[in-house]
C-alpha cells in the first residue's frame, strides 16, 4: 500500500508537470468558470505515464472485481483501457459514439456474450453522465455492468450519481487528494486549494431523476440516502437503535459524535457532561481509561439520559462469533450491558456479526461495520468493502450503519454512514496515519451522516466552543447537501 500511494503522488506531480492538470480560470461546457482542468487526454503523448495510470488503475481496483470485459468511455478512456487489457489479458469492447451508418450498425465493437460482466474505465469523471450514457450502450446488448474505475473524480456529484444507478465507482484519486499532494510538493498555495474547495462545494451536480428514465439501468431506484432528511429516513430503519439515533439527530439538530478519547473517569464525565447537549453520540475507547469502575458506567448513562444521546463504544470487535459474543458481554467492561451501539470489524465474516448478536437476544443493541478507514496506507480494497457491505446487508435487525469514507458505498436511507477523520484546522496527524478532512468535505462530498470529531473537540482550548462550532457548521452542511440534492 505505501508503494502504491508514492507511485501515485508521483503520478499526480508528473499530470501537473505536464498540465494534464492545470489551474487559473477555465470556462467549462456548463458554462461555469472553473479554477482547475482536468484533461486526461494528452497522456498518450507521455507513455511512461500512460502505463503507469492503466498499471495503478488495475493494481488499486480492477483486479479484485469480478469481471470479464473492460469497456474505455470513448475517446480519453479507450487508450488506457487497451493497456490494461493487454496487460491482464481481459478482454475488451468498444462502444461507439454513434451507431455506424452503414454495415452492420454495430453499437459495441468487440467479442462479448450477454451476462458478461464488463467493467467501465474512464480518465475524469464530473457529473458521471458520459459513464452512465456508456452503460446504457452496453446494457442494452446484454452486458452487465456494476463497476466503474476512474482515474480523477472531480468530487462534483459523479459518484453519488453512479451510484444512485445503481453502479459503484473506484477512483485512483479525488480532486482534494491531488490538491493536497501538490500542496504539500510546494506546487500550490493555500489560495488555490482554498478557490478549488470552494468551487467544488458550489458546483455539485445531481443528474435528476428524468435523466435515464428511457432506460432505467435498475429495476427500482428507490430515494437515496444522501438526498432524503433524516426524519424521513427514521421511518425506514430497520432497526430500533437506528430509528432512536435519527431521530434524537432531528430533535438536537446534531449530526455530530465526539470521540471522547481521553485516559481518566473523571474527564470522560466532565466531557459528557459540557459536550453532551450539542451531540447525538457519544463515542468512548473504554479500555483507555485508567480509573474505570462500574460507577463511571451509570454516571455516563445518566449523562446519555440527561442530554439525550446514544453511547458508542468503539470497540471494533474483529474476532470468531464465540469470542465477540464474550467480549461484548463479559469481563470487566460488560459492553452490551451499557453501549446502545459497537464498532465492528467484518474481517472475520459474518460470525462476528451473529456472534454479537447472540450476546444481546433481548436488548436494543446494534453495530456500525467498519468497512473503511481513515487511516494512511489502509487495507480496506474496494473487494474487501463490497463484501462487508454484502455481510451489512444480511443483519438489517443488528446493523445501525456503515464507517466509510466514500458516499457510494451505502445507498439504504434505513443506514447511516459514520465518518471520523474530520478536523476544522488539520489535515493529518504526522506519523500515525490519521487523514482529516473538513465538516463541510465530510457531509457534502464524502456522503457522512454522522462526523465523529475526537482531538478537534477534546484537545481544543474550550471543548464545549469547539463542539458547539462543529455541530453548527455539520448540520448546515446536512442542510445544504438535502437541499442540493432533492429530486427534481
Ligand atoms: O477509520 C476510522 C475509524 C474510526 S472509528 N478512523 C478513526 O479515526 N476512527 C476513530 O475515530 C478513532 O479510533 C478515534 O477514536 C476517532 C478519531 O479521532 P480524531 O482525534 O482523529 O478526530
Amino acid at each position: 500500500m505505501a508503494e502504491f500511494e508514492s507511485k501515485l503522488k508521483d503520478l499526480i506531480i508528473k499530470l501537473h508537470e505536464i498540465e494534464a492538470v492545470k489551474f487559473g480560470l477555465f470556462k467549462m461546457k456548463s458554462g461555469i468558470d472553473s479554477p482547475v482542468y482536468i484533461d486526461l487526454r494528452s497522456i498518450i503523448s507521455y507513455p511512461a505515464i500512460l502505463e503507469t495510470v492503466a498499471e495503478l488503475l488495475w493494481e488499486f481496483a480492477i483486479k479484485d472485481i469480478d469481471c470479464n470485459q473492460l469497456c474505455g468511455v470513448p475517446y480519453a478512456a479507450m487508450p488506457i483501457a487497451t493497456l490494461i487489457s493487454s496487460y491482464s489479458k481481459t478482454p475488451m469492447v468498444i462502444r461507439r459514439k454513434e451507431a455506424k451508418k452503414y454495415g452492420t450498425k454495430k453499437l459495441i465493437e468487440g467479442k462479448f456474450s450477454p451476462g458478461d460482466k464488463c467493467v467501465i474505465v474512464e480518465d475524469v469523471v464530473t457529473s458521471g453522465s458520459s459513464i452512465l450514457e456508456t452503460i446504457m450502450d452496453l446494457q442494452s446488448e446484454g452486458l452487465r455492468v456494476t463497476s466503474a474505475v476512474v482515474v480523477v473524480d472531480r468530487e462534483q456529484g459523479g459518484n453519488y450519481n453512479l451510484s444512485e444507478k445503481g453502479v459503484t465507482m473506484h477512483s485512483l484519486c479525488t480532486l482534494s487528494q491531488i490538491l493536497q499532494v501538490l500542496k504539500d510538493a510546494g506546487r500550490v498555495n493555500q489560495e488555490i486549494v482554498d478557490s478549488v474547495k470552494k468551487y467544488l462545494a458550489a458546483s455539485q451536480i445531481h443528474l435528476d431523476s428524468t435523466f435515464f428514465t428511457a432506460q432505467p439501468l435498475t429495476e427500482s431506484v428507490k430515494p437515496s440516502r444522501l438526498s432524503l432528511p433524516f426524519s424521513v429516513r427514521a421511518d425506514q430503519a430497520t432497526n430500533p437503535v437506528a430509528a432512536k439515533l435519527l431521530k434524537i439527530m432531528v430533535a438536537k439538530q446534531s449530526n455530530l459524535c465526539v470521540a471522547a478519547d481521553v485516559t481518566s473517569a473523571s474527564k470522560l464525565i466532565a466531557l459528557a457532561e459540557t459536550v453532551g447537549p450539542y451531540v447525538c453520540l457519544f463515542k468512548t475507547h473504554i479500555d483507555i481509561v485508567e480509573d474505570f469502575s462500574a460507577q463511571l458506567i451509570q454516571q455516563l448513562l445518566a449523562a446519555a439520559q440527561k442530554h439525550n444521546f446514544l453511547l458508542i463504544e468503539d470497540r471494533k470487535f474483529a474476532d470468531i462469533g464465540h469470542t465477540v459474543s464474550l467480549q461484548y458481554s463479559h469481563g470487566t467492561y460488560k459492553i452490551c450491558s451499557w453501549a446502545d451501539l459497537v464498532t465492528v470489524h467484518p474481517v472475520p465474516g459474518e460470525g462476528v456479526i451473529t456472534g454479537l448478536k447472540s450476546a444481546v437476544a433481548d436488548l436494543h443493541r446494534g453495530c456500525f461495520i467498519v468497512v473503511e478507514m481513515s487511516s494512511a496506507g489502509n487495507l480496506t480494497t474496494p473487494s474487501y468493502i463490497s463484501s462487508s457491505m454484502e455481510i451489512c446487508k444480511k443483519h438489517p435487525d443488528f446493523v445501525v450503519g456503515v464507517v466509510c469514507q466514500t458516499p457510494s458505498t451505502l445507498n439504504n436511507p434505513g443506514l447511516l454512514q459514520l465518518t471520523p477523520g474530520v478536523s476544522l484546522d488539520c489535515q493529518n496527524d504526522g506519523e500515525l496515519g490519521q487523514q482529516y478532512n473538513s465538516p463541510e468535505d465530510v457531509i457534502m462530498l464524502r456522503g457522512a451522516d454522522i462526523a465523529v470529531v475526537g482531538r478537534g473537540i477534546v484537545q481544543a482550548a474550550d471543548p464545549v466552543q469547539a463542539a458547539q462550532e462543529y455541530r453548527t457548521k455539520l448540520w448546515a452542511a446536512y442542510e445544504k447537501r438535502v437541499s442540493s440534492l432533492k429530486l427534481a
